[in-house]
C-alpha cells in the first residue's frame, strides 16, 4: 500500500488532518512515526502557500513518501490580516495558545461586532522526492468573539465564530468543525492530487 507523511509537529493539527484524509487508500504516517532526526524547517515566507510549500519539499528531500504539509492562519480584517503566517507565534516565539488568543483579544477590545470579521486560510502542500507536486488552499469565513468559548480544537478556535453560528468553533464537535473548516476544504481538493499519485 502507498504510503503519506503528514508533515506537521502540531499534534492537534494532526488528529484532524488524519480524519480528514480517511477514504482514501492509503497507509497514513506521520513524522513521529519515523523515529529519524528531521530539520527544524523555519517558517519566514510571507505567505501560507510559500510556507507550506517549503514544509512540503523540505520534508521531502529526507523522506521518499508522499508528503503533505499544512500551512494555516487567522486573516483579522481589523488588524490589517494580523496574526496571518505568524499565527503560531503572534505573543512570541514560543507562545501557547492561551496566550495568542490573549493577544488577539486585547488588540480588538475596542473593535465592535460589525468589524470581528475574520478567516482561516489553510494551504496545503504535496511534494514527492524534492518535486512539489501541488498545492491547494481552503477558507472559512467567521467573526472573533469577545471572549475564549468552548474546549474542543486548538489555536483560535474558542475565539472563531463560523459565519452564520453564534457557538465558535470550540465549542462545536470535531465532526462539524472538519465539514466547514479551511483545512477540510484544502484538503478535499488535495485528495484528487494524492490520488493521482497512487
Ligand atoms: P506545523 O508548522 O508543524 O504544521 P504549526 O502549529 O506551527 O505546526 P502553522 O505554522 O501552520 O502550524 O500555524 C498554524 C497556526 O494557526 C496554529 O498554531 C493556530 O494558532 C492557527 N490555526 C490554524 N488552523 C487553525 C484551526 O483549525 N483552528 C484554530 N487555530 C488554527
Amino acid at each position: 500500500m502507498r504510503k503519506l507523511v503528514i508533515a506537521t509537529k502540531n499534534e492537534k493539527k494532526k488528529k484532524e488532518l488524519i480524519k480528514l484524509l480517511k477514504g482514501l487508500n492509503i497507509k497514513i504516517l506521520n513524522l513521529s512515526d519515523l523515529k529519524m532526526h528531521l530539520p527544524h524547517v523555519v517558517e519566514d515566507g510571507r505567505t501560507f502557500r510559500q510556507n507550506a510549500v517549503k514544509k512540503a519539499l523540505t520534508f521531502s528531500r529526507y523522506i521518499k513518501e508522499l508528503i503533505l504539509a499544512d500551512d494555516s492562519g487567522l486573516v483579522v480584517e481589523a488588524l490589517d490580516g494580523k496574526p496571518g503566517v505568524r499565527s503560531s507565534r503572534f505573543a512570541h516565539t514560543k507562545a501557547k495558545d492561551e496566550e495568542n488568543n490573549a493577544k488577539l483579544l486585547k488588540l480588538m477590545k475596542d473593535v465592535p461586532l460589525k468589524k470581528r470579521g475574520a478567516t482561516f486560510v489553510s494551504v496545503v502542500a504535496i511534494a514527492k522526492e524534492g518535486n512539489l507536486i501541488g498545492t491547494r488552499r481552503g477558507e472559512c469565513k467567521g467573526t472573533i468573539g469577545f471572549e475564549p468559548e468552548g474546549k474542543n480544537g486548538f489555536g483560535y478556535d474558542p475565539l472563531f465564530i463560523p459565519k452564520g453560528k453564534s457557538r465558535t468553533f470550540a465549542q462545536f464537535s470535531s465532526s462539524f468543525k472538519n465539514r466547514i473548516s479551511h483545512r477540510a476544504k484544502a484538503v478535499k481538493k488535495a485528495k484528487s492530487i494524492i490520488k493521482k499519485c497512487l
